[in-house]
């Protein structure tokens, strides 16, 4: 594997950064997660988009153009020739000294993976996800805004360990006023009656990029998706439920709180859509250039 660090490419042994970046110090520093699919990086631009807002957010300068790093991206995955993947791209604050101060970091740190992820058992896209109520609340906006995909996913961390403490995959976690956020690394949706809903965004979870997705092409198969604040109510008493991710994808779940939803199998409209999201997927994206 090629890893691209600050302009250069290094082995994965020889991929390292200081112990004084304050990515490590301090979680200071944004990422995004990119899938690539069939020869294309999916969704290129809306990731780097969000990646340059999230380090607008916290005063992070990413040391080149939004251009240069869609370029640097699709040659880290041309140079692992990868036709089906995930791209991890890391924005540190970089070097500086002890000290949180990030002024004393004169330069950002670029690092660029591109690999592969399994983030669920196989049988889990056939059967379902079961889920908990993580006790975990994601944070309020006032602390840090939940649109900022920072180094310091600890609250999702916390909330991660909880569901598999529980013997679950994944879990449910609320915001500050009880209501359903979204889960540690995807979004939520519900069907009630044939018809979708979701959080907003206001609700405290991510902007997720694969949501967008889920709600155009829900749109395009002719099913109404609205946005709005749910409780765990709703999903206990919801027909079907299902969960949206860059390393998810779509994904459904029957469970929550060893509660059955629905009839406890993935339903027709999640079935529909994650065959939709499949044929999908594999058209749209930028195409990567490879050598051979
Ligand atoms: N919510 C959160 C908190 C996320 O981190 C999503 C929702 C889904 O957003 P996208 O744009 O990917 O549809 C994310 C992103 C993991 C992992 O290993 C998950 C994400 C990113 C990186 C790693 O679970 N999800």
């Amino acid at each position: 594997m090629k890893i691209y660090i600050d302009g250069q490419f290094y082995s994965e042994q020889d991929a390292k950064i200081s112990v004084f970046d304050h990515g490590l110090l301090y979680g200071d520093g944004v990422f995004e997660g990119i899938r690539i699919y069939n020869g294309r990086i999916f969704k290129l631009e809306e990731h780097i988009v969000r990646l340059y807002e999230s380090a607008r957010s916290i005063c992070l300068t990413i040391p080149m153009s939004r251009e240069e790093l869609e370029q640097a991206t699709l040659q880290t995955v041309a140079e692992n020739e990868l036709r089906d993947g995930y791209i991890r791209l890391v924005i540190t604050r970089g070097a500086g000294s002890l000290g949180l101060n990030p002024y004393q970091c004169p330069k950002a740190g670029v690092i660029i993976i591109a690999s592969t992820i399994t983030l669920y058992p196989k049988d889990r896209y056939e059967k379902g996800l079961n889920l908990i109520t993580c006790a975990t609340r994601r944070p309020t906006p006032a602390a840090l805004s939940p649109q900022v995909k920072s180094l310091n996913y600890l609250n999702n961390v916390m909330a991660k360990i909880e569901a598999i403490q529980a013997g679950c995959e994944e879990g449910i976690m609320l915001n500050e006023q009880g209501y359903v956020a979204e889960c540690t690394g995807d979004n939520i949706f519900l069907v009630k009656g044939g018809k979708v809903v979701t959080p907003p965004i206001s609700a405290g979870g991510l902007d997720g990029i694969t949501r967008q997705t889920a709600i155009e092409l829900l749109a395009e198969m002719g099913i109404s998706c609205q946005e709005v604040m749910l409780t765990r109510h709703d999903v206990f008493t919801a027909d079907e439920c299902f969960l949206t991710g860059t390393a998810a994808e779509v994904i459904p779940a029957v469970q929550l709180d060893r509660r059955i939803i629905g009839d406890g199998a993935p339903g027709p409209i999640t079935k529909a859509l994650v065959e939709r999201f499949h044929e999908y997927v594999k058209n749209v994206g930028a195409p990567v250039p490879y050598q051979s």
